[in-house]
Order: C-alpha cells, then sequence, then structure tokens
C-alpha cells in the first residue's frame, strides 16, 4: 500500500491535502475542525491589519463547475490568528500549518503586517496573499511587477522568518518569466497557485441577473473552471523557479486525479477551496482514498517518485 507522507518546508505532513484560504478557516472553531480533520495542513483566512466585516452578502455562490466570490476580505484581523497560531505553535509543535497574511490598505499595509509577525513569537509558515490592493489606479499587487520586486525587498530587509507568496494566475509565458525571475532573487520557501480566477461575471439564466452583490457581480472563479489553468501556473512555474522553492498546487482540485494531476506538475502541497466548501471535511479523505487507489494502479509507493514528472510529447 503506498503512502501520502510529505515533506514540505522542513516539515512532515501525513498527506499534502489542505483547504486553500478563505474556505472553513475564518474562525478558531473553524481552524481547529480542520487542525482534527484528516487534512495534513490548514491555512488560516488571509489576515488585515484591522478585523473586517466583508462585502455585502449575496458575496459567494457555488456553481456546477466552480464557485463565484467577492467575500472582501472578512476576516478577524491580524492579532487574532497571530495569537492564536502562537498557541497552536507551543502546544503542538510536530503540527505545522500556514498563517495568510493581507493587505486592504495597500503597499505599506503589507510591509507593517509582516513586521508584527517578525516581532512576534511565531516561527511557522506564512503565506503573503499578493492579490491585494496595492494603490488606486494599480492593478492587484502581483500583477505590478515591478512594485512587487519592491515589496519583497524591503520585506526581506527586515523578515528572516520562513515565508511564500500565494500568486493569482497568469496567462501569458512572458509573465511566468518575469515573476519567476524576480522570485528567484528572494529568499522566499515557497509559492502557491493559483489564487482565483478574477473578475468573473455568472448570470442566472432563469433571472437574467448576476448572482452575487458585490461588483456589480463580478468575482473570483474557483473550481473546476480553472483547473487548467492552476495546472498551468504551476508547471510553469515549476519548470522556472529556483529548485529549492516549493509548491502548493491549489484551483480545480475535484478528486484525487485532480490532486495527482497537481502533483505530477510538481506541486507538493495541496490545497482545496471550492470542493471542500461543498463537501465538507470529508473531501479529504475521499480524495486521499482516490488519490492512493491511483497511485497503486501506477506502482508507485512514494509521491516523491512521481512529483514534477509530468511527460511531454518529443
Ligand atoms: O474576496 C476575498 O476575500 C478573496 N477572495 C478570493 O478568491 N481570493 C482572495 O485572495 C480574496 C482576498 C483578497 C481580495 C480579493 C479581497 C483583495
Amino acid at each position: 500500500m503506498p503512502n501520502l507522507t510529505t515533506h514540505f518546508c522542513n516539515a512532515t505532513f501525513n498527506n499534502p491535502l489542505m483547504n486553500a484560504s478563505g474556505v472553513h478557516c475564518m474562525t478558531i472553531e473553524e481552524i481547529n475542525q480542520l487542525a482534527g480533520s484528516a487534512a495534513g495542513s490548514f491555512v488560516t483566512k488571509s489576515a488585515t491589519k484591522a478585523a473586517r466585516i466583508g462585502n455585502p452578502e449575496p458575496r459567494y455562490i457555488n456553481l456546477s463547475l466552480g464557485s463565484i466570490n467577492s467575500m472582501g476580505l472578512p476576516n478577524n484581523g491580524l492579532s487574532y490568528y497571530l495569537e492564536d497560531a502562537i498557541n497552536r505553535q507551543k502546544n503542538a509543535p510536530d503540527k505545522a500549518f500556514i498563517l495568510s497574511v493581507a493587505s486592504y490598505e495597500g503597499y505599506h499595509e503589507y510591509v507593517e503586517n509582516m513586521k508584527v509577525i517578525e516581532e512576534s513569537e511565531y516561527t511557522g509558515l506564512v503565506e503573503l496573499n499578493l492579490s491585494c490592493p496595492n494603490v488606486p489606479g494599480k492593478p492587484q499587487m502581483a500583477y505590478d511587477f515591478a512594485d512587487t520586486k519592491r515589496l519583497l525587498t524591503d520585506i526581506c530587509a527586515f523578515y528572516k522568518k520562513p515565508f511564500g507568496v500565494k500568486l493569482p494566475p497568469y496567462f501569458d509565458l512572458l509573465h511566468f518569466d518575469k515573476m519567476a525571475e524576480i522570485l528567484n532573487q528572494f529568499p522566499i520557501k515557497f509559492i502557491n497557485s493559483i489564487n482565483s480566477i478574477g473578475n468573473g461575471l455568472y448570470i442566472d439564466p432563469k433571472t437574467d441577473t448576476v448572482v452575487i452583490k458585490p461588483k456589480a457581480g463580478f468575482g473570483g472563479i474557483g473550481g473546476e473552471y480553472v483547473k487548467p489553468t492552476a495546472l498551468a501556473n504551476v508547471r510553469a512555474f515549476y519548470t522556472r523557479l529556483r529548485s529549492d522553492i516549493e509548491i502548493i498546487g491549489t484551483g480545480g482540485i475535484l478528486s484525487g486525479q485532480d490532486a495527482y494531476e497537481h502533483l505530477l506538475c510538481g506541486a507538493t502541497m495541496l490545497q482545496i477551496g471550492t470542493q471542500l466548501e461543498k463537501e465538507g471535511l470529508t473531501v479529504f479523505t475521499r480524495i486521499q482514498t482516490e488519490l492512493l487507489k491511483i497511485m497503486a494502479e501506477k506502482g508507485y509507493q512514494t509521491i516523491d517518485e512521481f512529483r514534477g514528472k509530468l511527460k511531454e510529447i518529443n
């Protein structure tokens, strides 16, 4: 029987599956449920300096092929997640997890939030969500290459703990080249690809109406819709980043086969957003069972035997 043991950022996990940030990780109660589930690890909701209520509802809708959301970063504030993270680290030092950090006020809040973490007792993994507002008139941080480089330069000048970046999808090979070239200049430990595909629009055919209230119905797309884009981003960065930068594959994981494909592209950890929202915590046992079956059929004992080994046509 194969096993799913995974090594990521100097920690060991029973399996590579996690929630994707935003799903089932807003409160300590939800985080406790993830920590007690069959998931190998978990990530917290992206935290801003101040707590936020987020956008008016409806702001998340499940669709037959995925989901659309414009949550507007509802969260309990950085100190809430940071204090909880410090407690977890003390009580269960062997159970590594990821603290997600965002910004709502723009560039300087990113820097300030990372300063707060650097000066805290927390020594675990941090994921910097680069899909946040930069300054008015500019796109989200990760779509502004010069400002991403400046931000990472500013943060790495003082931040000495292990961290990685959550990336939006890119759709142009030159953008993969450019972002990888920037990321390779910094001591980041991992990337997480992909965040939702931004600003999609879903229309209810019966009512000719959008399905979420914020932003005139525009929202981030997740689920089955995004798998090819997610796989392309994982593969593109796997083939371009320094070999010591590990990859979290997120996007369109509904089955063991989807998980297997992300691993083939080079992912080490795997995050599940929309399907966790739809199915609940039992998604983790189901996908583990399905992945183990595929590995057994192909004769693999461990994930390391096939990670990154996607074949091309000669
Ligand atoms: O609306 C959200 O809180 C949200 N939804 C996503 O699919 N991805 C995200 O990164 C976030 C938080 C960041 C932002 C989109 C509100 C700027």
